[in-house]
């Protein structure tokens, strides 16, 4: 019955997670997934989620079905840790917050909402982007298409290529943002060039599809957010895709937030509405238990500072290992401009690694980046960050 299914290719991320687990080689090194590890190596527990958890333990609550559109107290938090308690857009009621699957579980369902209401539309995403947003909303019925983003000549953005392509977009196309320490790169838009952008935005009646699962990772929790803001600011309506997975280490707990930020308080209730129905037809309802650690730590001062200030110490850790790599790369390659490990931000840098370079860093270095070039920064520590930057020293001069 099932002979002519094509065998499944693998994914270029979570397969080769899996290699690095089944590679017997004490002393290799996981640069592939965009995981948080702590300078000892570790997936952390943070300390905030711990206690958060603890107390909810000392209480088992009763587990209901949650509402299709999630825990009331968790869509709160989410909103306002993304765009600020105070902000207008907020307290004038007019962004449709569901809790959802992850961040993936957000992007799929706002997917499959755009898909319903815009199916005329087309989807942008940066070249390149993070794998899954191609599968996802081809997966959503979308033509996706690319706008220029990433400039390898430079290791940063080819911004000027970047508006014209937006200047010339058909209206309603759905264009694909990332708001912080963009993924595969590591390249952002800085916040005059978000201000350059915005008006084209505006003129061409484009929709904004901004994914932030990285928040806290670049240069702190509110600057992170800062193009979503300006977004709101300017009356722009958007989608928003956030994700805790990585701000909170809760990778398996799958706890996202899907925010529609609508012209008015009416119409954020019309996207809820079918918000709702997308939910109900897709998986029903989110999961209680890790939203509500999420909530509970952003809504008890003392755990949501201590989250904070452990949070910025994952970030603080990223920057040192980024000069460590830095250092080691430009002694030993003279001659060659490394300085994009030090100003490309959050987890992961573009190394200009070919994907044989990249193959052959992991075969004869057991050192694990993705083929595209991408290594997660996060996964270096004090022990291997030479180790690496050797191999991988030693991996771009033979082929240069
Ligand atoms: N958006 C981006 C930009 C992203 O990098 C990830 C995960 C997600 C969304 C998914 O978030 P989640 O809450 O886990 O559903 N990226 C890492 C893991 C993966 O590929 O799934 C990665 O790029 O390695």
């Amino acid at each position: 019955m099932f002979k002519h299914i094509a065998p499944y290719a693998g994914d270029p991320i979570l397969t080769l997670n899996e290699s690095f687990g089944r590679d017997p080689r004490a002393h290799k090194i996981n640069l592939s997934i965009g995981i948080y590890f702590d300078d000892a190596g570790r997936l952390p527990v943070m300390a905030a989620v711990r206690e958060a958890e603890t107390a909810m333990l000392q209480n088992i609550a009763a587990r209901p079905y949650q509402p299709m559109e999630g825990a009331a107290n968790y869509r709160a938090a989410a909103q306002h840790l993304l765009f600020g308690a105070q902000h207008e857009a907020v307290t004038s009621g007019r962004i449709a917050t569901v809790q959802t699957i992850g961040g993936s579980g957000a992007l799929k369902v706002g997917g499959d909402f755009l898909q319903r209401f815009f199916p005329a539309s087309q989807v942008w995403v940066s070249d390149p982007t993070w794998d899954n947003h191609r599968a996802m909303f081809e997966g959503a019925g979308f033509a996706v298409q690319t706008y220029p983003y990433y400039d390898a000549a430079t290791g940063g953005l080819k911004f000027s290529e970047m508006l014209a392509a937006f200047g010339a977009l058909p209206e309603q196309s759905i264009v694909l943002l990332h708001a912080c320490c963009h993924n595969p790169t590591g390249v952002d838009l800085s916040a005059a060039q978000w201000a350059e952008l915005i008006p084209v935005i505006r003129a061409r009646r484009l929709i904004p599809y901004v994914d932030i699962a990285y928040q806290g990772f670049g240069d702190g929790i509110d600057e992170d957010a800062c193009a979503l803001r300006a977004l709101a600011d300017a009356g722009i309506t958007f989608f928003c895709a956030s994700s805790f997975s990585k701000s909170f280490s809760l990778y398996g707990e799958r706890c996202g937030a899907l925010s529609v930020v609508c012209p008015d308080a009416a119409q954020a209730e019309l996207v809820l509405g079918q918000l709702r129905a997308t939910v109900r037809k897709n998986y029903s309802s989110p999961p209680t238990h890790g939203g509500q650690i999420v909530a509970r730590v952003l809504q008890t001062p003392a755990l949501r500072a201590q989250w904070a200030a452990e949070l910025g110490a994952m970030r603080q850790r990223i920057h040192t290992m980024r000069s460590r790599l830095h250092a080691v790369l430009s002694a030993k390659l003279p001659g060659r401009n490394v300085d994009h490990f030090l100003t490309q931000r959050g987890m992961f840098s573009y190394t200009g690694l070919t994907p044989a370079q990249a193959d052959r860093l992991r075969e004869a270095h057991a050192v694990y980046v993705l083929r595209s070039g991408r290594m997660c920064v996060a996964g270096l520590n004090s022990s291997n960050v030479e180790a690496t930057a050797v191999a991988m020293a030693a991996v771009l001069a033979a082929q240069a």
